[in-house]
């Protein structure tokens, strides 16, 4: 640990928010490693929530009700607020500014923005860290919102204990929820902006979209709100409660969590090891050849070190040497 990571852990430990924003700007510039390392024992209390749906559908709004009850219970409260469009792009940075404010002055409410791209494992990355730094640091609930776009939804998913999928009336949100395939990743749908004509059709299709799959388990909670008038934030307060029971009930939580390391140590082996194998690539390109020569030249070595972790099955062997016609 250098002499800068010893001055933040030591802030951090003072509880000190200055702590806790200095660790995730070393996480955020990808040297955050030895902070994790100190900490990450401390993760797993904070109930995590992960906010998505598409620009202007009231995220941050909602965010903004649901640190209002969370407060009101007593809990203290973290957010992440990603964008991943674009680092340069301060737009819904903007947004929080204005619809976070009230809470900008509570000492138990931290808010973070953060840009995604660019940075190692994506959302997962810069993110995940954040969350856990903020777990660490005692915050009992912590909300991710992050704009959806494509593959944003399925990352928050894989980080969140509560996945909330926010949908706008009269935008053809149902349809673009279809073609994404985030009906899966929900835990609870939140029509919001209810006091549009539309919105009864909307929670109707969503409805209808989901009589079409098969749930085992939690069967994901549809909930309206009108977030900027603070209608329906406690119904959503509870659904995120119930899914929360369910999670630990069920054994749920525990998967949950152990999907989520090994994704995030795949991410982290994977983003290392990209460099390196880029540059490789990169001087072999020169050389030209074929490619799979120029791919077994790359791979063989690391397949050597790297044997394969799980020993074959029987059943399988079996298979293959069949295949091969022994
Ligand atoms: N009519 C109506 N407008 C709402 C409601 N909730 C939020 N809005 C408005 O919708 C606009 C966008 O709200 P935000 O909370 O910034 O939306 P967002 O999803 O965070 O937006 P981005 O972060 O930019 O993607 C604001 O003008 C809000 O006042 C609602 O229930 N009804
Ligand atoms: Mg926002």
């Amino acid at each position: 640990m250098t002499d800068g990571d010893a001055r933040i852990a030591a802030l951090f430990e003072a509880q000190s928010p200055r702590g806790l924003a200095r660790a995730i700007s070393r996480a955020e510039a990808g040297r955050g490693a030895a902070l994790m390392h100190r900490f990450f024992e401390r993760t797993g209390r904070a109930a995590t929530i992960g906010l998505t749906g598409p620009p202007g559908v009231g995220k941050s709004t909602l965010c903004s009700g649901l640190i209002g009850i969370a407060r009101a219970r007593g809990k203290t409260v973290g957010v992440v607020s990603v964008d991943p469009s674009s680092p340069f792009s301060h737009g819904a940075i903007l947004g929080d500014r204005i619809r976070l404010s009230e809470h900008f002055t509570d000492r138990d409410v931290f808010i973070r923005s953060m840009a995604s791209r660019g940075h190692l494992g994506g959302l997962a990355g810069a993110t995940g860290d954040a969350v856990a730094l903020m777990d660490a640091f005692g915050l009992d609930v912590v909300i991710v919102e992050t704009v959806g776009v494509g593959q944003s939804e399925i990352e928050i998913a894989e980080l969140a204990d509560t996945t909330l999928v926010a949908l706008q009336p009269g935008s053809g949100d149902s349809v673009q929820l279809l073609k994404a395939g985030i009906l899966e990743v929900a835990d609870v749908f939140v029509v919001n902006k209810a006091d549009h004509p539309m919105a009864l059709q909307l929670q109707r299709e969503i409805r209808g979209m989901m009589e079409m799959l098969d749930f085992s388990g939690w069967v994901p909670e549809l909930v309206a709100t009108q977030a900027r008038d603070n209608v329906g934030i406690d119904r959503l307060w509870d659904a995120i409660g119930r899914h929360e029971i369910y999670l630990r009930e069920s054994g749920e939580l525990a998967r949950k969590r152990r999907s989520a390391f090994a994704h995030r140590v795949r991410a982290l082996v994977m983003g290392r090891l990209e460099a390196r194998v880029s540059s490789r690539v990169a001087a072999l390109a020169q050389q030209g050849g074929d490619p799979y020569a120029a791919a077994e030249t790359i791979a063989e070595p690391l397949e050597r070190v790297l044997p394969d972790a799980t020993p074959m099955a029987p059943q399988a062997a079996f298979v293959t040497a069949s295949v091969k016609g022994l």
